[in-house]
């Protein structure tokens, strides 16, 4: 007989989670549960089960150390339902226990399965607020309500005043500005030392999983081999270590920057540890804010590193539960294009494209402007409809979970929420790419031409989707500028783009729906 069961999700490795907090050693039990429906809602890429499962592992053998008890469902184990509620509801009988206590969780589809065991269930289920955050779901409301429009620029400055971070004693922002991203966003020079990603080589719990999602999760896209990750909270604080030391320096700088070959940049590959629990986002912010204060980095980039975590990621998390379960169905853009099948296989010969879901298939990695301005922008430019492109990201990202990947694909990218989350569109055509990297170096496309046989795609797209989308976005103040580029086109032109983008489109083949492998 035990008192309760504690559970603890695969992205809720923190030993200061709000559901082992008061925990009786002598009365309670710990469930971990690697279950085939949370390893399926999307096809994950093998690297983020292998990641997760590890991390589920390590994470239940360090309280067993504590002596805690841990009941650890295995994915092969022969009794294993396969859902979370499953597990919870046998371990609540096979430990006889008057209670669950669960911590609130991060999608909408599983919140909604929680209150079902609340009604299902024969003991009550506790659900406690994830205060892993810096900013409760109800402090984002209270900031919400009443506005208008939502600006993450003013939400993050209210962060950090709350948070006292970068701040002056008298509350000034340090540096007297509260963004410096006008000093950001170089293109990389020749030559740059460029520092190599923080990486750990496989234990032997690593090994054992890696082996197991090897042969059960075959079919899904993305390889396993030089798998990478760090599996531990101690592992991840090295990875943050790396990062303020190596890469944190020029984060600001090359920020926006995508090179052939150099995947990571300055980038801090932190996001899968945060995500999953194993880093705290407030141990990251002070580290960075701290080497800032010792003379270790300069202010652009500590101040635009701590923006993304302090500012964006609190702003997605906070528009996610604001607008969830309604913000998913809508599509202002009225896009329904099917997802192109190079998107699972790597397979165009845009070589801006073909990188980045490349190197998507080796590491389940891309950084920020690569997600956003390649893959993303072709997948806006097409008009792709945006269910088909988010259980892509959903999917192929070690760092992905819906409170994240939603907001950012849905509202950033395909600008499918009417410009809630931001003011406008991304859309931009190659001429970005090619200023940002050294992807059409290396393309059997022109960047430089719009229509004919070697014309790169994103240019007549670009126009394509300008034309398309008119009535929704030409009364946008934003866009004033790029119609007025459209206005001055000569009507010939405009055909002829129409035509390159209608041809263009009909030769992309279609992905198969879910794992976008054709069933063999
Ligand atoms: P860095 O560039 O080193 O940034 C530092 C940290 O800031 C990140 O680790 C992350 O925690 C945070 N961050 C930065 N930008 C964002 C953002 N826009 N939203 C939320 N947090 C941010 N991030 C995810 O964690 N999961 C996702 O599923 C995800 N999907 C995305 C999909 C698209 C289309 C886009 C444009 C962005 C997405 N992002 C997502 C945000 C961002 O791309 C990743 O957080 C970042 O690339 C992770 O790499 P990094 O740790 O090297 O980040
Ligand atoms: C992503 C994921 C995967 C692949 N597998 C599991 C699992 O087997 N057991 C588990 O508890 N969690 C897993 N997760 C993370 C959950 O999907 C995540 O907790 C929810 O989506 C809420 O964010
Ligand atoms: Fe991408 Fe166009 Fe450049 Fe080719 S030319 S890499 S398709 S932007």
């Amino acid at each position: 007989m035990s008192d309760a069961v504690r559970l603890v999700l695969g992205d809720q490795l923190s030993r200061n989670l709000a559901s082992l907090r008061g925990l009786d050693k002598d009365q309670d039990v710990v469930l971990l549960a690697e279950v085939m429906a949370e390893a399926t809602y999307v096809p994950h890429h093998p690297q983020k089960i292998a990641f997760l499962f590890s991390a589920m592992r390590h994470f239940a053998e360090e309280l067993r150390a504590d002596g805690i008890l841990v009941d650890y469902i295995r994915l092969d184990d022969p009794d294993n339902t396969g859902t979370l509620g499953g597990e919870l509801s046998r371990a609540i009988a096979r430990h006889g226990a008057c209670r669950a206590i669960v911590t609130f969780p991060g999608e909408w589809r599983v919140w909604k399965q929680m209150r079902q065991w609340q009604q299902d269930f024969a003991v009550p289920v506790e659900v406690k607020d994830d205060d892993r955050f810096f900013c409760p779901i109800a402090r984002f409301r209270a900031w919400a309500d009443g506005r208008k429009q939502l600006r993450m620029e003013f939400f993050y400055r209210e962060m950090r005043r709350d948070h006292q971070i970068l701040l002056t004693p008298d509350g000034q922002p340090e540096g007297g500005q509260w963004n410096f991203d006008a000093e950001n966003r170089k293109a990389l020079p020749k030559g740059l030392n460029i520092p190599a990603p923080y990486r750990e080589e496989p234990d032997a719990i690593t090994a054992e999983v890696l082996a197991l999602v090897a042969s059960r999760f075959a079919g899904h896209f993305g390889k396993l081999d030089g798998f990478f990750y760090a599996a531990t909270a101690a592992g991840a604080a090295r990875a943050l270590d790396h990062f303020i030391h190596h890469g944190l320096p020029l984060f600001g700088d090359y920020q926006d920057a995508m090179a052939m070959g150099q995947e990571t940049l300055f980038h801090s590959i932190l996001s899968p540890y945060i995500n999953a629990g194993l880093l705290d986002p407030r141990t990251v912010v002070a580290a960075a804010e701290e080497a800032w204060r010792q003379g270790h980095a300069p202010l652009n980039a500590v101040e635009g590193f701590i923006r993304q975590i302090l500012g964006w990621r609190e702003y997605v998390r906070g528009i996610y539960w604001l607008k969830m379960p309604g913000y998913a169905d809508t599509n202002a853009l009225n896009a329904h294009r099917p997802l192109p099948d190079f998107y699972w296989t790597g397979r165009t010969e845009m070589n801006c494209l073909a990188q980045v879901i490349g190197q998507t298939e080796r590491l389940a990695y891309a950084h920020h402007i690569q997600r956003l301005m390649v893959t993303g922008n072709f997948a806006l430019l097409l008009g792709v409809e945006p269910a088909q492109i988010e259980e892509w990201y959903l999917a192929v990202y070690a760092d992905a979970y819906e409170w994240v990947e939603l907001p950012n694909v849905h509202g950033m990218v395909m600008h499918a929420d009417g410009g809630y989350l931001g003011s406008k569109p991304y859309a931009a055509s190659g001429k970005y790419i090619q200023r940002m990297s050294d992807y059409c170096t290396k393309c059997r496309y022109d960047v430089k031409e719009t229509t004919g046989p070697t014309a790169c795609p994103f240019n007549a797209l670009y126009w394509n989707f300008l034309m398309e989308n008119e009535g929704r976005l030409r009364s946008n103040p934003r866009m004033g500028l790029v119609y007025k580029g459209l206005d001055g086109m000569d009507p010939a032109k405009r055909d002829a783009i129409r035509a390159q983008a209608g041809r263009f489109i009909a030769g992309l083949v279609p992905a198969y729906p879910a794992t976008g492998t054709e069933p063999t």
